[in-house]
C-alpha cells in the first residue's frame, strides 16, 4: 500500500463531475493564492526597507487612494461570484439525478453495505455498475447515521435511519474504486469499506445475466404484499376499505388533515411503517404498521412493487376481475 493512497495531489478522477469538483477546488485555492502571497510580499519588504535605523524616504505618505480601494474590492468580489455561481451549479448538479437513471436501493448496518438492483440482483460490500450511464442510490440505514462516500468520484452522502436519501454518479471508465463509510458508526465504523466496480455497459449486462435468475425487485415485493397480508386489505375484493395502489405513485394523494403529498419513496415507506403518519382521506386508520416485522430491504421491495403498478390506471370497480398485466 503506498502513501499515495492517503496523500494525494492529484487523486484519481472517476467522472466528468469530480473533474469539475477539482477544478473549483484549484480554483478556490489560487483565487485565495492571489490574495496571500501579494500581501506576504509587500509585507517583507515593507519589513525590510523601513526598519529601525535604516535610512529609507519616509515622507510622502499617501493617504488614500480611491482608485487602489475600489479596485481591492471589486476583483475579490467578481472572482467570489464567479466561484459561487461555478459551485452553485455543480450543487444543483449532485442533487438533480437525471429521470433516466439506474436505480439501486443501499441499506447499511453496522458495519456492512447491501446492495439491492432492479432485476432483483443483490450483493454485499461490493457494487457493480455500468460505466457510462447515471446511477441513482437510495440509501436507508437500519441502525445508526452512516455515510457513503466514493472519493474518487467526489460524492458523499449521510445514509439515515428512518429516511431515505439519494445520490447520484456517472462513472466514465471501467475499474474498481473504493467505497467508504464517511460517518463515524461504532466500533467497526472503519472496516466499513466495499468496493464500486464500474463495467464496460456490454460486461455490465453480462453481469447481471451471471449474478443468479432472482424475481426482480419489484416481483420480490408483489411476494411480499401477498405474504404479509396486505392483498388483505388493498386487493380490489377485499372486505376492510383500502385505498388501490395501481396508479398511486407519482400522484398527488389527499390526506385526512387536508393537506397533501406527493406520493414518492419516502411516502411509499412511511405509508407501510408508520401508517399512522399520514393517514389517506376518507378512509380509516386501521392499517398495523410493519416497524417490527419488516427490515427495510423488504420495504424496499414492497415499494418497488408499488411503483411498478403506477402505469395500472386505478380501476376500484368492477370488482373480481383480474388485472390484464
Ligand atoms: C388491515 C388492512 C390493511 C392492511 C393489512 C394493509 N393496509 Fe395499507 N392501508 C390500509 C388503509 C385503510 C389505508 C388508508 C389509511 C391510511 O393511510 O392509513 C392504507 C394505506 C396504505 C398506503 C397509502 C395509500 C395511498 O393511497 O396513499 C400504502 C402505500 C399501503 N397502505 C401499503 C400497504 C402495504 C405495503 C401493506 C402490507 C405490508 C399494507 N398496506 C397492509 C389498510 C391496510
Ligand atoms: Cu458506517
Amino acid at each position: 500500500m503506498s502513501l499515495d493512497r492517503f496523500v494525494s495531489l492529484w487523486p484519481e478522477q472517476g467522472s466528468h463531475y469530480a473533474e469539475q469538483v477539482d477544478w473549483l477546488v484549484i480554483g478556490f485555492t489560487g483565487m485565495m493564492a492571489l490574495f496571500v502571497v501579494p500581501v506576504f510580499v509587500f509585507l517583507w519588504i515593507f519589513v525590510f526597507r523601513y526598519r529601525r535605523g535604516r535610512a529609507a524616504l519616509r515622507d510622502h505618505r499617501p493617504d488614500g487612494s480611491l482608485k487602489v480601494e475600489i479596485t481591492w474590492m471589486l476583483l475579490p468580489f467578481i472572482g467570489a461570484l464567479v466561484l459561487f455561481v461555478y459551485s452553485a451549479r455543480l450543487f444543483f448538479e449532485a442533487r438533480t439525478p437525471p429521470a433516466d437513471a439506474l436505480e439501486i436501493q443501499v441499506t447499511a448496518k453496522q458495519w456492512m453495505w447491501k446492495f439491492q438492483h432492479h432485476g432483483g440482483q443483490r450483493e454485499i460490500n461490493t457494487l457493480h455498475v455500468p460505466a457510462e450511464r447515471a446511477v441513482k442510490l437510495t440509501m436507508i440505514s437500519e441502525d445508526v447515521i452512516h455515510s457513503l462516500f466514493l472519493p474518487s468520484l467526489r460524492v458523499k452522502q449521510d445514509v439515515l435511519p428512518g429516511r431515505y436519501t439519494q445520490m447520484w454518479f456517472q462513472a466514465e471508465r471501467p475499474g474498481t474504486y473504493d467505497l467508504y463509510c464517511a460517518e463515524y458508526c461504532g466500533t467497526d465504523h472503519a472496516a466499513m469499506g466495499a468496493r464500486l466496480v464500474v463495467l464496460s455497459p456490454s460486461d455490465y449486462q453480462r453481469w447481471l445475466e451471471g449474478a443468479g435468475d432472482a424475481p426482480s425487485l419489484a416481483a420480490q415485493g408483489e411476494a411480499l404484499f401477498r405474504q404479509f397480508g396486505c392483498s388483505g386489505c388493498h386487493a380490489v375484493a377485499s372486505v376492510t376499505r383500502a385505498p388501490p395502489l395501481q396508479g398511486l405513485y407519482g400522484r398527488s394523494v389527499a390526506l385526512a388533515d387536508g393537506s397533501r403529498v406527493v406520493a414518492d419513496d419516502a411516502y411509499l415507506r412511511d405509508s407501510i411503517l408508520l401508517p399512522q403518519k399520514q393517514v389517506v382521506a376518507g378512509y380509516a386508520p386501521v392499517m398495523p404498521t410493519y416497524t417490527h416485522v419488516m427490515d427495510e430491504e423488504a420495504v424496499a421491495r414492497l415499494v418497488a412493487y408499488i411503483r411498478s403498478l403506477a402505469d395500472t390506471p386505478p380501476d376500484p370497480s368492477p370488482p373480481h376481475t383480474e388485472d390484464p398485466q
